[in-house]
């Protein structure tokens, strides 16, 4: 029987780093995932900036339905590639739901059934967690040197990187979840503050860094994972998560040139976002934030055009709720 490689049988799937034991192979992997999940669009991006997509094949399950609260029975795949624009039946296995493929690697299997999931064909395992430390450079001998000459986490910005997720991704990246998924006011109230409090910090950050990046001029995971955040957040975060005591595009002008250079000006950006999963996935299948799975029509256009190359014009905006500001003080300690 095969087995999952990190702590098999755990209440929330597996974690750790991807082990030497992955080793670049072409056409070994193949990459389940979903075009609305921000977390797999990291993935889906890399591999599209590093020139992967010959050497890594991708199902991409259903924007919805998802499943119970306990995610059962989860994503399923179309049952033809017409059936819904940009998904696509599981190429590798010919399964109709991804928890299929988790129960193939663990038949005890008790974690979620989440994309992204990377399935090594050799050793018949998964991996779902840190694909964005392993991808970036695994393949690195296997493609052309220009494309391998792209680092994302260089030694050199190694420790900003690090610094900068440490409350990125708690307040941010998740941040918006934890407002969104709040099941009652009080919990919503508290969540809500740091999405915005990391936001106002990131748009200082952003300019005082004078782009085209968030550290400058050399992209690395931050604008990848940044960037999955921020072009689904005036999309659906604002209204569906109820994040909205600002948007990017009028409330962040630094950060919203930002991400308006990420999606017209890097084609792996644009390649790999997909406004009709994004918005149909959150909106139709959240039964309780929105029974009636009704999809807004806004905000149009999706991303703005227009980027503004001389940085320096730009003027750095933020929300001034009393409660930001006050969160936002305290993250500069961080
Ligand atoms: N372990 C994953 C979690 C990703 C995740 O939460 N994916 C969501 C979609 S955005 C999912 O598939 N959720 C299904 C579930 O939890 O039942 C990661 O961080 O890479």
């Amino acid at each position: 029987m095969s087995k999952p490689i990190h702590n098999p049988g755990t209440a929330d799937g597996w974690h750790g780093s991807i082990p030497a034991s992955f080793p670049a192979e072409p056409a070994r992997y193949h990459l389940y995932i979903g075009l609305f999940c921000p977390f797999a669009h990291r993935a889906n991006f890399v591999r599209h900036l590093k020139g992967l997509t010959d050497l890594i094949n991708v199902s991409v399950v259903m924007p919805y339905p998802k499943g119970d609260a306990k995610g059962w029975p989860g994503w399923r795949f179309p049952a033809s590639n017409d059936e819904y624009p940009g998904a696509t039946v599981d190429k590798l296995h010919g399964e109709d739901y991804l928890h299929k493929i988790y129960f193939r690697a663990d038949t005890e299997y008790k974690g979620r059934y989440s994309v992204p999931l990377l399935w090594d064909t050799k050793t018949e395992t998964a991996e779902s967690l840190e694909l964005l430390r392993w991808l970036p450079s695994a393949f690195n001998d296997l493609i052309p040197p220009k494309l391998a000459s792209i680092s994302l986490y260089p030694d050199h910005l190694k420790s900003k990187i690090d610094s900068l997720h440490a409350w990125i991704n708690p307040h941010l990246c998740t941040g918006v979840y934890k407002a969104g998924f709040a099941p009652d006011q009080e919990t919503y109230n508290k969540n809500v503050v740091p999405v915005f409090g990391a936001l106002n910090k990131l748009e200082k950050l952003v300019y005082a860094n004078g782009g085209p990046f968030i550290l400058g001029s050399e992209m690395t995971e931050i604008d990848v994972t940044v960037y999955a955040t921020l072009v689904r957040f005036d999309t659906v975060y604002v209204q569906h998560f109820k994040c909205n005591l600002g948007t990017i595009r009028h409330d962040y002008p630094v950060l919203s040139n930002w991400l308006k250079g990420m999606y017209w000006d890097v084609p792996a950006a644009r390649e790999s976002t997909d406004f009709k999963h994004i918005k149909e996935n959150y909106t139709k299948s959240h039964y309780d934030i929105n029974p009636k799975a009704i999809t807004p029509l806004g905000p149009y256009p999706d991303v703005e055009e227009g980027v503004e190359q001389e940085w320096a014009k730009l003027k750095v905006g933020g929300v001034e709720h009393p409660e930001v500001l006050e969160f936002e003080k305290g993250l500069k300690n961080e």
